[in-house]
This record gives C-alpha cells, sequence and structure tokens, in this order.
C-alpha cells in the first residue's frame, strides 16, 4: 500500500478507468510515469481501486456490463504502458509456468498482471488467455512440461472450474509432476486446500512468492 500524498494524475486516471475513457487512461499513465511514479505504485493506488470501483457500481445497478466493457478496455489501455515494466527483469529463468483464467471465465486482467510480475520474477511464463478447458491446460501441461500451472478464477462458479481442471491433470497422470496455484477475488485459502491446489495467493506480489516457494 502506497503512502504517499494524493496525486492529481492519479486520481484523473482512476476517474479515466472508472468512466471508460481508454485514450485518457493511456495518456495519463504516460503522465504518471514521467512523473517518476513507479509502476506498481500506479497499479495499487489507481489501477485496481479504479475496477473496484467499476464492481462496486455494478453491484448497486448504476454500471451495467457495457460500462464494466469499456472500464476494462481503459484499464487494458493503461496496463499496456504498465506490463512491460512490470515484466522487466532480464534475470536467468526460475522456472516455467502455465497459467489461464479457467473455462467459462472471461477476466483476464488480474491473470494479466499475474503473468507480468512472474515475468519481471524471471519465470518463463506460457500464458493461455481466458476461459481455459481442463483439456487445454493437459495438453498445454504435457507441451511445456512446467514447474507451475497457474489457474485464475474471478467468479463464484467458475472456480469450481479449478477442481475439474486439478482433476484433469490427475486422470492424465500430470498430477505429480507439476504444482498447482490458484487465485482470484473469490479464492480462499481454504478453497485452494479443498480443490487440491498446492498454494493460494491473494495478489500479483505475493503469486510471485509463492511460485518461488512452490519451485523450490
Ligand atoms: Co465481471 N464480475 N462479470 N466483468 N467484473 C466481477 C468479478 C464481479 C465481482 C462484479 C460484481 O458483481 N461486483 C462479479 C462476480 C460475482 C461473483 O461471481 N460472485 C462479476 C460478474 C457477475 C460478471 C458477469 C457474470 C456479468 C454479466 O454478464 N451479468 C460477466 C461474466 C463473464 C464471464 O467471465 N463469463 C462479467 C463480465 C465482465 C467484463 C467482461 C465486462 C469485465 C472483464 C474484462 C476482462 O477481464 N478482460 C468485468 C470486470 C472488469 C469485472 C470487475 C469490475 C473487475 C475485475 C478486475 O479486473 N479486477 C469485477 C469486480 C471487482 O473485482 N471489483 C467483476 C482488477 C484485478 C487487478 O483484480 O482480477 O481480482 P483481480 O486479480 C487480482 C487478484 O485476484 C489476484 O492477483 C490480481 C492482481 O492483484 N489474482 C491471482 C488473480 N488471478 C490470480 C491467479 C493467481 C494468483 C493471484 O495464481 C495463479
Amino acid at each position: 500500500m502506497s503512502t504517499a500524498a494524493p496525486n492529481p494524475t492519479l486520481d484523473q486516471l482512476r476517474d479515466a478507468v472508472i468512466n471508460g475513457h481508454a485514450k485518457a487512461a493511456a495518456s495519463l499513465t504516460a503522465d504518471a510515469l514521467a512523473s517518476g511514479l513507479g509502476a506498481q505504485e500506479i497499479v495499487d493506488t489507481a489501477l485496481i481501486p479504479a475496477m473496484d470501483e467499476a464492481g462496486r457500481l455494478f453491484d448497486q445497478g448504476e454500471f451495467f456490463v457495457p460500462e464494466l466493457l469499456v472500464a476494462a478496455r481503459a484499464m487494458k489501455a493503461a496496463q499496456a504502458l504498465i506490463t512491460p515494466l512490470l515484466a522487466a527483469a532480464g534475470v536467468a529463468s526460475r522456472g516455467k509456468i502455465v497459467i489461464g483464467t479457467v473455462k467459462g471465465d472471461l477476466h483476464d486482467i488480474g491473470k494479466n498482471l499475474v503473468v507480468a510480475l512472474l515475468q519481471g520474477g524471471g519465470f518463463e511464463v506460457v500464458d493461455l488467455g481466458a476461459d481455459v478447458s481442463p483439456e487445454s491446460f493437459v495438453a498445454a501441461v504435457r507441451d511445456h512440461a512446467p514447474d507451475v500451472v497457474g489457474l485464475s478464477a474471478l467468479l463464484t462458479t467458475t472456480m469450481l472450474q479449478m477442481q475439474q481442471t486439478i482433476r484433469a491433470l490427475g486422470e492424465a497422470g500430470l498430477r505429480d509432476r507439476v504444482k498447482v496455484m490458484v487465485g482470484g477475488a473469490p479464492i480462499t485459502d481454504r478453497f485452494a486446500r479443498d480443490c487440491g491446489a498446492d498454494g493460494y495467493a491473494d495478489n500479483a506480489a505475493t503469486a510471485v512468492a509463492l511460485a518461488r516457494t512452490l519451485v523450490r
């Protein structure tokens, strides 16, 4: 959590994302970076709070899916400038991770942040995208032989796909060759244990720490 004083550029950026102004979001992100703010600080103090606010407005019936979509598009315009900075590391690979958002779930903003920080943390990442079936995870584990499989879910309905995916890895005889980590807003430590995962992380930074532990 940042302890910095309120910053007008970050306030404007947050508002631009909530209101779905993609061009403004990109140029305000560029301004924030040029003013010396760090990529992680911009994510933590403007971008994630903006998506939380969009979710709150959706909950209250003030936003509908189209508003969420334009907010997500503005978030991605900002993310396009931030991701290369989060991912810049240039250290030797710490391990390989296959990651995706589970079947039926189209939310990929948080997963993309996790990917960027894993890359920044020195991991080789195979990103399968969103709405990834258990069969596609199994095929990717066969093809890429990763150390870790990462499963993301944002919906209480799709989190059950984590269990299906872990079961499919078992049925394919691959479960003992990989560690499985899970994350996403509805996931808890307890759910992670119950669905047979090896670990749970509640944000992108702790996901990197967890991946390091799992690879060790
Ligand atoms: Co949706 N949506 N959405 N949505 N959406 C939520 C998740 C919701 C909480 C909104 C709400 O009601 N308040 C709600 C879910 C309710 C529930 O299941 N209990 C919801 C709903 C209901 C829906 C639809 C069903 C709406 C509808 O159609 N009626 C629909 C479902 C579509 C589908 O997936 N099949 C839907 C659609 C969408 C959009 C497509 C419009 C858009 C997504 C665009 C995209 O991602 N490309 C969208 C958005 C933007 C949201 C909110 C507003 C924001 C999500 C987000 O990006 N957060 C969201 C409300 C909210 O979360 N406040 C909401 C920011 C992101 C950085 O955080 O993803 O949590 P997060 O990721 C974090 C951590 O969770 C963690 O690290 C990340 C970074 O710190 N993490 C991991 C994530 N994955 C990890 C994996 C790991 C480790 C850590 O290891 C592998």
